[in-house]
């Protein structure tokens, strides 16, 4: 709050007080000295309120992009619930459910919604194609400056929605939701904290929540990143990777309400072979050859140096038949030289198919 304060004033200079001692001065005497009769907290928040609307503005129009396969029971509570979090945000909203061929009603009751509602929008899948899939298709048809994720069985909160834009306002690119007090399974959490480990880990991004349904982005990240597979998950590694930055902000969690989770254990664990893919298309498509290559070279040096080793030892005229270490030093250098070839390869293929297009341009003269 100080730090508000402080850019309020700040942008005033020239005006000794501040922006509300002009503004007092300028009508009544009277009401302004009551003003300052005011206890210091209560004409804090006053100048708290006034940054907050001037927050507000930065953002035009506001897409909430929600996933949702097999929830007809939530869709309802979900919609009132969203239109009651919003109507204090003094911004133009869209929803757009994307039905990822629900086999229950959920359909009907969206196509309902959005008869009701020419705000609520939606894209229906033939079939299920999973979460990332769409979150994409939903990205693709977002029409405002700033996009905000979210589950469809009502344990996000929409009324963190607000929050979440605040955070974004600070300059932020992506803000992530932190189920810090989570209701699900205990397996789940558990399973869940060993996720966000290792993915803090191996990305090198501090967050604690990776994989929170309640995201906001500004609209430059969705029109950016493709996800696919079950990449949801990494969405803030995917972006921070491209440059964008990456904040975090405590959001409140229901427990599940109606149906039943989607995601059990077999879903998880796929998401970790996805983490390898992120790591290396991520960091490493532009250049194989600075992965491959460089396990290659290692391999194949210490091939080399073992099987020197055992030459050197049968120069002297120690018999080779019996040195198991001669089919190590032999792995070691063939292994090498096909990690080698395969990033060439890789790297051959990296240049012929570079296009401009791929990287993103943040701002040109
Ligand atoms: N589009 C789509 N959404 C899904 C799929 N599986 C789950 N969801 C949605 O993703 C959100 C989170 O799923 P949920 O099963 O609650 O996962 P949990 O919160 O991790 O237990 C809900 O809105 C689901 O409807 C899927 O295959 N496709
Ligand atoms: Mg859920």
């Amino acid at each position: 709050m100080d730090k508000l304060l402080e850019e309020n004033t700040n942008t005033n200079t020239g005006n000794a007080g501040g922006p509300i001692e002009r503004q007092e001065k300028s009508s009544d005497d009277n009401h302004a000295k009551n003003y300052y009769r005011k206890p210091y907290y209560q004409r804090r928040r006053k100048f708290y309120k006034q940054n907050q609307q001037q927050e507000k503005t930065q953002f035009k129009k506001l897409s909430i992009v929600i996933p949702l396969f097999n929830e007809e029971e939530s869709l309802n509570p979900l919609t009132n619930e969203i239109r009651k979090a919003l109507k204090q945000l003094e911004m133009g909203f869209e929803v757009i459910f994307v039905d990822d061929g629900s086999t229950d009603g959920s359909l009907k009751i969206v196509k309902d919604i959005c008869r009701q509602d020419k705000r609520f929008k939606y894209v229906s899948f033939r079939k299920n194609y999973g979460k990332s899939a769409a979150l994409q298709t939903g990205f693709k048809h977002v029409t405002g400056d700033v996009v905000v994720t979210m589950d469809a069985d009502l344990q996000d909160d929409p009324n963190e929605i607000p929050n979440l834009l605040k955070k974004m306002n600070e300059g932020f690119d992506l803000v992530s939701g932190w189920k810090k007090k989570r209701h699900d399974p205990f397996i789940k959490k558990q399973s869940s904290k060993f996720f966000n480990f290792v993915t803090r880990i191996m990305s090198g991004i501090k967050l604690h929540d990776f994989n929170c349904g309640l995201k906001a982005y500004r609209r430059e990240v969705t029109d950016n990143i493709k996800v696919y597979g079950e990449l949801h998950r990494y969405m803030p590694v995917l972006a921070d990777w491209e440059g964008f930055s990456v904040a975090e902000i405590v959001v409140t969690h229901h427990p599940r309400r109606y149906g039943k989770t989607k995601f059990g254990i077999s879903r998880f664990f796929k998401g970790f072979v996805d983490l390898i893919t992120v790591i290396f298309s991520t960091r490493y498509i532009k250049r194989p050859m600075h992965f491959f290559g460089f396990f290659g070279a290692l391999s194949f040096i210490i091939g080399l140096l073992v099987n020197g080793y055992l030459t050197i030892d049968w120069i002297n005229g120690k018999p080779l038949s019996n040195r198991p270490m001669l089919f190590l030093g032999m792995l070691l250098i063939i292994v090498g030289v096909q990690l080698f070839s395969v990033g060439l390869l890789g790297e051959m293929l990296v240049k012929s198919s570079l296009h401009d297009e791929e990287y993103i341009i943040k701002d040109k003269g």
